[in-house]
């Protein structure tokens, strides 16, 4: 029986253009911002210098910029692209329009910003804090990015309401669904780096004024930013919850969890941007608690998708005659790099997560913050979970897209890059969070603009670093090799996306997971709670500029 949820088996043809338009981008970024990796660990072993006079935060920021920020936007709009003309058919001619669009907006910004980095114009890393300042190009070719953003997502939702309005009553197809979840969360969010970007960062670097007030531009920024990691991994869970059951011959565990757990992320995602703040000056402590107690609200729904998975997982082990507590875990597709490489990243994100609870925890943050133990973090979950799942995504929706297939060469040769990610990440991140509690600093090349000197009890941790880097930075090319495979050179053939079902019977899904002006509308509540008093005391007490105006 095909139910509403598989009705389009492929990608439409023109979509799955535009989706693979953003893969080439974002897998150029992976394998320059992979570069840029590899230079850094060997930087801070201290035994090697850059050459030419190139600045180590130079290639920091060529690492975070391309890595963080481009590689994962254009990853997340191409797939999530392919997410909703699989569900909900193709998208109109205009939407596809205005997604061309917003990926040429996207691209032309990218370009800006990258040849400032490359100039040496905006070594101000990916978090680009003042009082750090980059030229003005670099500002623009960001909001470009952001621009393009919203164009994207703006297709999107116009592929969702139209499917609303030819199928009254009924609910969405649970990826498209996640989709518009994740699109919501990413407009709210990046109203306040388009805030600061615009407002205070480029005039600033314009020459317009003459300083900006940096606690306001950090907040604004980490308003922005905490809900960035959770733009990352939302399209992860998408795999998680919807894919990965298809993949392995299970069911999804239940539609209206699945749909809870998004919501949840929706309203607990932006006002909790104040964990990155812990350690800083012109915060009360008071609201700090209130943001920390937020940031255990959302690991709810991490808990929850943790939960659901195992569920899947041991429903279908025991369908297949597993007993015991961990038989199912036998009945697995051990072999197939669609399941494989995901599943490393769930595996990954059980520490990953532990140590975000650590970071949260906000006396335990005095101990880790600016250590190189949050570096060990951001690798665990972005840079495994997220971009593991991201690299099985890629096995099979670029073929599907391409009309080609996976060979079983190409399928082995995933499950050994992804071991090899493994591999290099446990040595990598393993290192980091130990010396970050040794006290090692992030962000410091040691022996540049003075930074601290290197403590000798750090000296292995680096050197297991660099190891670590060195074995991922294989990894890269291997991932670059099977996507060059998969788009251009693998046999013709048909390659399945994989959408998963629910048990039936299904119990039906409530209609009130869709009523978003609900959800916008608490969203905006729990906003101006966590941050309307503090914000008003920062603004009482920002700097008068020397040019006689306040800046805010
Ligand atoms: Fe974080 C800093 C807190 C999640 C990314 N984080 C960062 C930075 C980045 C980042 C990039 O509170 C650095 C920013 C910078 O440059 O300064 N983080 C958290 C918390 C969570 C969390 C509480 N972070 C993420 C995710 C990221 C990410 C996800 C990217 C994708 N983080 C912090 C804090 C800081 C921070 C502080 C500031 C630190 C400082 O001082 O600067 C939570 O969302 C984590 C919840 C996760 C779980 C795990 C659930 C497990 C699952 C897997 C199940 C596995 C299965 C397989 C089923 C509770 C879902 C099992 C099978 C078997 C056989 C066993
Ligand atoms: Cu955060």
């Amino acid at each position: 029986m095909i139910s509403s949820i598989t009705a389009n088996q492929k990608v439409d043809r023109r979509d799955g253009k535009l989706a693979m338009a953003h893969f080439y981008v974002a897998f150029i970024a992976l394998a320059l911002g992979g570069l840029a990796g590899l230079l850094q660990v060997l930087v801070r072993s201290g035994k090697w210098e850059l050459p030419f006079g190139i600045g180590y935060y130079q290639v920091l920021t060529v690492h975070g910029v391309l890595l963080g920020l481009v590689l994962t936007t254009f990853f997340i709009l191409g797939f999530q692209f392919a997410a909703v003309s699989r569900t909900v058919g193709a998208l109109s001619n205009g939407a596809r329009q205005v997604g061309w669009i917003g990926f040429w907006v996207m691209t032309i910004g990218t370009a800006m910003a990258a040849v400032m980095i490359l100039l040496n114009e905006a070594s101000v890393l990916f978090t680009f804090y003042a009082p750090l300042q980059a030229h003005p190009i670099f500002y623009i070719g960001l909001t470009l990015v952001v621009v393009g953003s919203w164009l994207a997502g703006g297709a999107m939702l116009s592929a969702y309401t139209k499917w609303k309005r030819t199928n009254p009553g009924k609910p969405s197809p649970l990826l498209t669904f996640m989709v518009v979840v994740n699109t919501m969360l990413w407009i709210v969010a990046t109203i306040g780096v388009a805030a600061t970007v615009l407002l205070q960062l480029l005039p600033w670097s314009l020459g317009l004024v003459e300083r900006v007030d940096v606690t306001i531009s950090r907040t604004l920024f980490w308003y922005f930013g905490h809900p960035l990691v959770y733009f990352w991994l939302l399209p992860a869970y998408m795999c998680w919850y919807v894919v990965i059951p298809k993949v392995i011959g299970g069911k999804v565990f239940s539609d209206s969890l699945a749909r809870m757990s998004f919501i949840l992320f929706l309203l607990f995602s932006i006002p909790v941007g104040f964990h990155h703040q812990l350690m800083e000056p012109g915060i009360d402590p008071a609201w700090k608690f209130l943001q920390v107690i937020l940031t255990f609200l959302v690991v709810i729904p991490s808990l929850m998708t943790a939960f659901s998975l195992f569920a899947t997982f041991e429903t279908f082990g025991r369908s297949k005659g597993a007993t015991g507590l961990f038989g199912w875990l036998k009945k697995l597709p051990w072999g197939d790099a669609r399941f494989v490489v995901p599943f490393i990243g769930m595996l990954a994100f059980i520490p990953a997560g532990a140590g975000g609870m650590v970071n949260a925890s906000h006396q335990m943050n005095q101990v880790v913050h600016n250590t190189i133990w949050v570096t060990g973090h951001f690798h665990l979950t972005l840079a495994t979970s997220v971009v593991l799942t991201f690299f099985g995504i890629t096995y099979w929706l670029v073929p599907h897209i391409t009309g080609r297939k996976l060979t079983k060469a190409m399928n082995k040769l995933a499950i050994i890059q992804a071991m090899t990610w493994a591999i290099g990440m446990t040595f990598m991140s393993g290192a980091m969070h130990a010396a970050g509690l040794l006290g090692a600093p992030r962000r410091s090349s040691f022996s540049e603009y003075g930074g601290a000197a290197q403590a000798s009890e750090w000296i292995p941790y680096q050197i297991a670093q660099a190891v670590g880097g060195s074995i991922l930075f294989i990894g890269i090319i291997l991932v670059i090799i099977i996507f060059v495979n998969l788009a251009f050179f693998a046999p013709k053939g048909e390659e399945e996306f994989p959408v998963g079902e629910c048990d039936e019977p299904v119990e039906k899904t409530p209609m009130v997971f869709e009523n978003w002006k609900l959800w916008l509308g608490i969203t905006v509540v729990l906003i101006l709670f966590a941050y309307t008093i503090p914000f008003i005391d920062m603004l009482q007490n920002a700097p008068v500029g020397s040019k006689g105006f306040k800046l805010w």
